[in-house]
Formats: structure tokens, sequence, C-alpha cells
């Protein structure tokens, strides 16, 4: 049997600016998936890079007065280092301006043009740089100075008055509409979902898919004093790096793409217009599109104006990775927006890292090696209790999985916790620092039980904080057979422990956090 193929998806980053928290948090939730779908024993691949062209990037070039190419090879490579700094374990970046790119977003172009779904035209309307978007008057709001700008998103807009090619998107509405219907997982959560169906219903234009007036971009195949525009572009990158267009190149069994994951401001993008240049290409479409919320930093919107964004990295360097990692996913429910905050930060790694998980492996760790040998203690008959809390360790892996699979890290962890609370309660009911006195047998026992609790736990939050989880797993003695599959063989009693050290540091309050 052929295993089963995940292809997951970032959004390809602007290169406009360095990459800040709201960049990281979609890479690590892409990440923790790709990682968990591979503790499943599947065949992953995960693909994040940068979007390079179009005028937003080559203004922010000229403006830093350096030439495009040698402005994004230093953005770009800035994102490869938060990338590795996050330890986000993608297969691949790509990246826009890479031949490969260039020659694949050509090639669908081509595959468009010969399905009739191109004409060449003249646009005359709006067109916002920062959104890299084209607006209906419709859609736009006018300020009291009088500038117009973007009413979804506060951008400005410009009229824009220049030969264009089009896709012809008008077409694609009710096959888009019966696409939908018939995927009722295609573009999640529900609520998006609505949005983009009434969207659709209530009429799709044509899309301007070329431009003119610069030529940061790639060349339209046969005219090239268009460039193409730079959300077609961008969409390509998920083709690009499977080798398009050779549908047998090594990559090619990926496609389709199980998950795209996307910030929800760009779910149209993905929702509407690539699946319609897909469907137009005669392409099997993604399975899903899922959209997240976005973070506010101290209770505002992180701008250029207000300079807060935040660069993760420094964060990381003070609080920690696994800690920053477990903050993102575990904080706010996935899709829905949310506040970042200092003092949100360490009040919920103290919670659950420091007080919570660190503290039940501590004490379990750290009384078997004072009064258990520093070895996994020798099993005796299991009572009910054990019974009980073993029973919640098997269901987790199979309850964390359903909630993976909605896409739901926050549910996915509050079932990890509900464990370690249940843990926390059966050390304090079981007193093995009693039965240290009066039954050794049932105190090894119990320090079993804890530690196959334990084992299960490191094992299913690897894919959440893969350094903190690996350390755990060395704690207990368990081998490089770190699977899912592995639960299924008990622990080796008599296995000789290293000397555990705390997993996770207490945070100082800090007093600045108001
Ligand atoms: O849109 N909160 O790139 P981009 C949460 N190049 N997530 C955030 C965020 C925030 N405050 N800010 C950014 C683009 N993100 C295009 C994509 S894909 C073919 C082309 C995340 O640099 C979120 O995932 O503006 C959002 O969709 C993405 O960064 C936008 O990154």
């Amino acid at each position: 049997m052929s295993q089963k193929t995940y292809y997951i998806t970032t959004p390809i980053y602007y290169v406009n600016g360095a990459p800040h928290l709201g960049h990281a948090y979609t890479s690590t939730a892409a990440d923790t998936l790709a990682r968990w779908h591979r503790l499943a024993g599947e065949d992953v691949f995960f693909l994040t890079g940068t979007d390079e062209h179009g005028q937003k990037v080559e203004a922010a070039a000229r403006q830093a007065g350096v030439e495009p190419q040698a402005f994004t090879d230093g953005i770009a490579a800035d994102f490869r280092d938060m990338a590795a700094r996050m330890n986000i374990s993608n297969d691949d970046f790509v990246r826009t301006t890479q031949p490969r790119h260039k020659a694949a977003a050509q090639a669908l172009w081509q595959r468009l043009e010969e399905a009739g779904a191109i004409y060449l035209g003249a646009y005359e309307g709006y067109y916002a740089v920062r959104d890299e978007a084209y607006y209906d008057e419709s859609e736009l709001t006018r300020r009291p100075d009088g500038t117009m700008v973007a009413t979804a998103t506060g951008a400005p807009v410009e009229l824009v008055n220049e030969p264009s090619y089009f896709f012809r998107l008008s077409d694609y509405q009710d096959r888009l509409l019966d696409y939908y219907e018939a995927h009722p997982g295609f573009i999640a959560p529900q609520a998006k979902r609505n949005e983009i169906v009434s969207f659709v219903k209530s009429g799709l234009r044509d899309l301007s898919i070329s431009r003119t007036k610069f030529s940061w971009g790639v060349p339209v195949p046969g005219n090239e004093s268009h460039v193409m525009y730079v959300w077609l572009d961008a969409l390509v990158n998920y083709l690009t790096a499977i080798g398009y267009p050779d549908m047998e190149a090594q990559r090619a069994h990926y496609w389709p793409a199980s998950l795209h994951l996307v910030g929800k401001e760009i779910i149209r993008f993905h929702a509407v217009y690539w699946p319609a240049f897909l469907m137009a290409a005669g392409l099997p479409l993604p399975h899903r599109v899922f959209s997240h919320g976005w973070w506010t930093v101290e209770g505002e919107k992180m701008s250029k104006s207000l300079g807060n964004f935040i660069d993760v990295r420094p964060l990381v360097e003070e609080v920690g990775l696994d800690q920053v990692r477990y903050f993102l996913l575990r904080e706010v429910p996935f899709g829905n927006d949310g506040d970042f905050s200092r003092r949100a930060l360490i009040t919920r790694v103290n919670a659950d890292l420091a007080n919570g998980l660190g503290n039940l492996a501590q004490r379990t760790l750290s009384f078997i090696a004072k009064n258990a040998g520093g070895q996994i203690p020798p099993r005796g008959i299991l009572q009910e209790a054990d019974h009980t809390l073993l029973a919640q360790a098997s269901a987790l892996p199979e309850r964390v999985d359903a909630a993976m699979a909605r896409i739901a890290f926050h549910e996915a962890l509050d079932e990890v916790w509900k464990l370690i609370r249940a843990a926390d309660a059966y050390i304090d009911h079981q007193a093995p620092w009693s039965l240290r006195k009066t039954d050794l047998p049932r105190m090894n026992t119990v320090l079993y039980t804890l530690c196959g609790v334990l084992r299960v736990v490191g094992i299913v939050l690897q894919p959440f904080m893969p350094d903190s989880m690996a350390r755990l797993l060395d704690y207990l003695g368990v081998g490089a057979e770190r699977s899912l599959d592995s639960l299924d063989t008990s622990l080796a009693e008599g296995t000789v422990l290293p000397a555990p050290t705390g997993l996770f540091p207490r945070l100082l309050e800090d007093p600045h956090a108001d």
C-alpha cells in the first residue's frame, strides 16, 4: 500500500519588511501539523517561502536604495533565519525570483491561454499596493481627507488605467459554487466559508492578471511589456515546489495540496482565484484552505506607523523557543483573532509549562532518581486508579488526532492538559512518598504508571515542542523510536534513566507588563 501523502503550505511572505510574529505564527502552526502527520507515519511535504515580486516589494527596495534582487536576497535570508530559529521543519523554501518558479508561472500562464481563459483588454479601476489587490468602487471608503481606502483593510488605493490581460473569472462563478457545495470542508472555518460563498454569489468579474506600469515581476510569455499580477505569480509557488509543469517529477505525487494555511485577509485569493486558475488549467484542487485569525500586540494592530512589529527571535532568546511555540498555539482558538501581551505569555508559560507539565515530569523523575534507583521501576499488579489513568493516556493520541484534523490546536493541547491534571491528581492521591515507607512494590507501580503517562504526553507533544519533548523522552529512557506507533510497546522496566533537569523554568512576572 502506498503511504498517505500530506502536502501543507504556508503563504509565501512578502519581502517588503522583516519577518514578525504574524509570520512566525502561521509557520509554527503549519510546522506543528507537518510534524503531527510525520509522527503518524505519513509522507509529508511542507512548503514555505517568500513572495518577492510586485509593486510593494519594488517600492520597498527603492526606498532602501537597493536593487530589487539584492533587496529580496537579504530579506528572504532573514525569513529563512526566522524559520530556522522557530524550528520550522519545512522541506523546501520557494522564492518567486528563482528560475524554477519563473518557469512554472509562465507554464501555467500558457496553459491558461491555451484553455482560452485569458484575453487582452485594459483595466481601469482601483488598486491597493499595500494589499496588492484590485478593488471595486463598492469596496472602498472615502476618508475625511478625501483619500480612498479599501474598506476591509484600510489600504490606500490608486486609480489605475493600463492595458492588461484578464482571466475569465466570471466563467467560474457557478463551477466554484458547485465545488464549495460538493466539498463542504474546502474552506474553513465555517464563517469564512459563508463569507466566500456570498462573495462569489454576489457576482465575479474578470480579473486583471498583468501590469505594465512597473517591471519587477515574471514577464508575460509572448508579451514582455507586461508582468504577471503578483498574486497569480505567487499562488503558482505551490506548484513550483512540486516540479510543475512536469507532473511526472519526483514530488508531483504530492499534488493536490492537503492544506493551504493562510491568514484571514488572503482567503479570497486562495479560495476563489486559486481554485478558478486550477480549474481552468485542468489541475485538481487543494483539499482545504484554512484561514486563521490575526494577532494584535498589547491591544494594537501591528503596523509600520506604530513600529510595534514583534520579532519573535529576541522573545525566543528570552523565554525559550518551545514556550513561544506553545503560547502561540494554546492561547487563542485557531481561527480566532488574539492579542499578544508579555503578561499573557508569562502567565501561560508559568501555569501550563512550569507548574503543569514541567512540574509533573520533575516530581516524577526526581522522585525516581532519589527513591527508585534512577531506573524505570518494575510494574506490579495494576489497581483501578492505574487502569483509569492509563486508559486516559492510551486514548490521548486519537483525541489529539481528531482535534488536529479539525486544525484545532488549542483543543488538542487541552486534551493533553486534561491528562496532565489527572496525573497530578493521581500522584497526590497515591502519595508515593508515603508508599516509600509502607509498600515499595506499590510505589514502583505508581511510578511506572506515571512514566507511561509521561511517555504518551512526550510523544504526542513532539510536534508542538520538539526540543523539550525530545529531552523529556530522553529523561524517560525512550529510544529513537518515538512515533505514535511506538506507543504500542510498553516501557522497559529497569531502563537506566539520566539525571533529569527542569524542562521549563519559571519566568519572572514582568513588572512592566501592564
Ligand atoms: O499576504 N497575525 O504575504 P504577507 C497573524 N505574499 N498572522 C499574520 C499577521 C498577524 N498580525 N500578519 C501576517 C502575503 N500574518 C502574500 C501571500 S501566498 C500565495 C502570498 C501571516 O507577508 C498570515 O499568515 O503579507 C498572513 O496571511 C501572512 O502572514 C501574510 O503575509
